[in-house]
């Protein structure tokens, strides 16, 4: 299961997921954005427009990835993703599980799940997912129910207890942390704000994030 989403990602750490109120651009205008710089797998978020809303949203910007040759996570909505034949799901805990998920998107589907602890990151091990998320890992304001940070220590022992899961790490990382948190076991990193929040430096940013090696 888990080749997918690696083989997605190809050489690059960087998992970058839209955010249409903090870019001030249509998830398909943040798609195309993200290729141009070199982004092989995009999660689609949405947070504050409705499903309907989301769903016309979501379907140009999963036609510009199909076109352009990357690959579109969902996050949250298993109908969505299955309606648009995304290429998968990201799912919260309280969410539909990623087992109802897996049984209606099917085996080639990605589907990942997030966790907020070692005990969390343990249950997921058990369960048919592609990638287990750990977060926050440092604090953010980007999403306002996060839980307590569990810090590069209790990223590296999420690490050590998921054996070959391909781990994803999020919550408050940026070009600058990005380093340690690779070095304490992220295979993968997921940011939204040190991407579409605007500065002069943007750009370089993101390059150097996705550039990490
Ligand atoms: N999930 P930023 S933290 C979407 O802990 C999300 O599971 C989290 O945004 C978790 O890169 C988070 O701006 C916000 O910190 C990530």
């Amino acid at each position: 299961m888990s080749s997918n989403f690696m083989q997605a990602l190809g050489s690059t750490h960087l998992y970058p997921i839209t955010d249409q109120h903090l870019s001030g651009l249509s998830h398909a205008e943040q798609v195309d954005f993200l290729i141009d710089i070199g982004a092989t797998l995009i999660q689609l978020r949405e947070k504050i427009d409705p499903p309907l809303r989301f769903f016309e949203q979501a379907e140009p910007a999963v036609l510009v990835a199909r076109d352009r040759g990357a690959k579109i996570i969902i996050n949250d909505r298993v109908d969505i993703a299955l309606a648009l034949k995304a290429d998968g799901v990201h799912l919260g805990q309280e969410d539909l599980s990623p087992d109802a998920a897996r049984r209606i998107l099917g085996s080639d589907a990605i589907i990942g799940f997030s966790t907020h602890s070692l005990e969390q990151a343990r249950l997921a091990t058990q369960m048919p997912v592609d990638y287990v998320a750990i977060g926050p890992i440092f604090s953010t304001a980007t999403k306002q129910s996060a839980n307590p940070p569990v810090g590069l220590d209790g990223l590296a022992r999420v690490r050590e207890a998921l054996g070959g899961m391909p781990l994803v790490a999020i919550g408050g990382i940026t070009s600058e942390n990005i380093g340690s948190v690779v070095k304490a076991g992220a295979d993968v990193v997921a940011v939204i704000s040190d991407i579409w929040v605007p500065a002069n430096d943007s750009l370089i940013r993101i390059k150097r994030l996705l550039n990490y090696s």
